[in-house]
């Protein structure tokens, strides 16, 4: 009989505790819609007045300069997590550059995009040599096998024509954002939602210190990526670009055009599709730029700016891994 109490007590216990849980919940819910208390709950006190100082965190035209320091990452995390997005990342691997793909991606796994969907897409020439590396949850990874050349400046420049076909053929619907990065390169820190813009632009590392008509843009009329002295406004590096789908489409294609006309007139821009892409964003400003934090080179000793590297080229022997010199 005792026994039979016991249970009984157990199970009035348990059912009264579910609804009791259930209800709390749903007033969080409620609460947090209502009045933002989840958004206050989780942020720490904003001051209007003090904020990173020392580095420039907007620009002329009013978009945020990224830099350690300018974001919450919970806060940013709070906002995108439940958007339920997805970020297709591609990588071009071609030639010797397939070796790097194994630290590229098995240091994304740690730093990239964490907690979000990732869809890789590895763009190769050897589909066999893509390494097996483990993806966490709601990540995945399709290998799509293209020609190499032997030229590497067509291999860096033909990048812009596959991604606008990419898109086209199978994202525009499929993905939300997308980024496309250099193979040749290794995660150290955290990269997150705060990089996620409509369209996005990276800092070179070479270049952010460096006086504008020193920037190695395309400085020749005859051709398409033409910036003249005197007109740009950074110097950005070809290794990352990002965005919304349809923005980074409209990027890439229009390099793509520009790249087609110069082959036309045979002419290439001295820094193949860089210098295009410099060319595009000096008419179509990023809306958001990542720092060089985002885009740092192993080579290069870290600056009291930096306070932290997040992506960064590894050192290689241009004259060993490229086709031609
Ligand atoms: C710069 C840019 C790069 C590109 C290039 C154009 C930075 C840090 N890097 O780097 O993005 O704009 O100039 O000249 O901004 N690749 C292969 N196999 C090859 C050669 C290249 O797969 O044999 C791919 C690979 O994804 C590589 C990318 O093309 O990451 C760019 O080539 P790179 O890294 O050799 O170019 P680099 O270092 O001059």
């Amino acid at each position: 009989m005792r026994l039979l109490q016991n249970s009984y007590l157990a199970f009035l216990t348990l059912v009264f505790g579910c609804v009791y849980l259930g209800y709390t919940l749903a007033w969080f819910r409620y609460a947090g819609r209502r009045s933002g208390f989840i958004h206050r709950f989780l942020k720490k006190q904003f001051g209007i007045l003090n904020g990173r100082t020392g580095v420039v965190t907007v620009t002329p035209w009013l978009a945020p300069v990224v830099w350690e320091d300018t974001f919450d990452t919970t806060l940013i995390d709070a906002i995108y997590k439940t958007q339920n997005i997805t970020i297709a990342t591609t990588v071009f691997a071609l030639g010797k550059y397939v070796r790097f793909l194994k630290d590229f991606l098995e240091s994304a796994e740690k730093h990239y995009m964490q907690g979000y969907h990732v869809h890789y897409y590895i763009f190769t020439d050897q589909p066999e040599a893509v390494p097996m590396v483990t993806l966490g949850a709601n990540r995945s990874l399709t290998t799509l096998k293209i020609p190499s050349s032997n030229r590497w400046q067509d291999i860096s420049l033909g990048r812009m024509e596959k991604l606008e076909k990419l898109i086209e053929n199978r994202l525009a619907n499929e993905v939300d954002y997308i980024f496309s990065l250099d193979v040749d390169s290794k995660f150290y820190g955290h990269w997150g939602a705060e990089t996620l813009g409509d369209i996005v632009a990276v800092i070179h590392p070479g270049y952010y210190s460096t006086a504008c008509d020193e920037f190695p843009y395309e400085r020749r009329p005859e051709s398409q990526a033409y910036i003249p002295y005197g007109d740009g406004d950074y110097y950005y590096g070809g290794a990352v670009i990002g965005g919304l789908v349809k923005e980074v489409h409209k990027a890439v294609k229009t390099c793509r055009k520009q790249l087609d006309v110069d082959k036309a007139n045979s002419i290439e821009a001295a820094w193949q599709e860089e210098s295009h892409l410099n060319r595009y964003f000096l008419y179509n400003k990023p809306t958001k730029v990542l720092s060089p934090e985002y885009l740092w080179q192993d080579s290069k000793s870290q600056t009291d700016d930096i306070k932290i590297i997040r992506f960064s080229q590894v050192i290689k022997n241009n004259e060993e891994v490229r086709p031609n010199p």
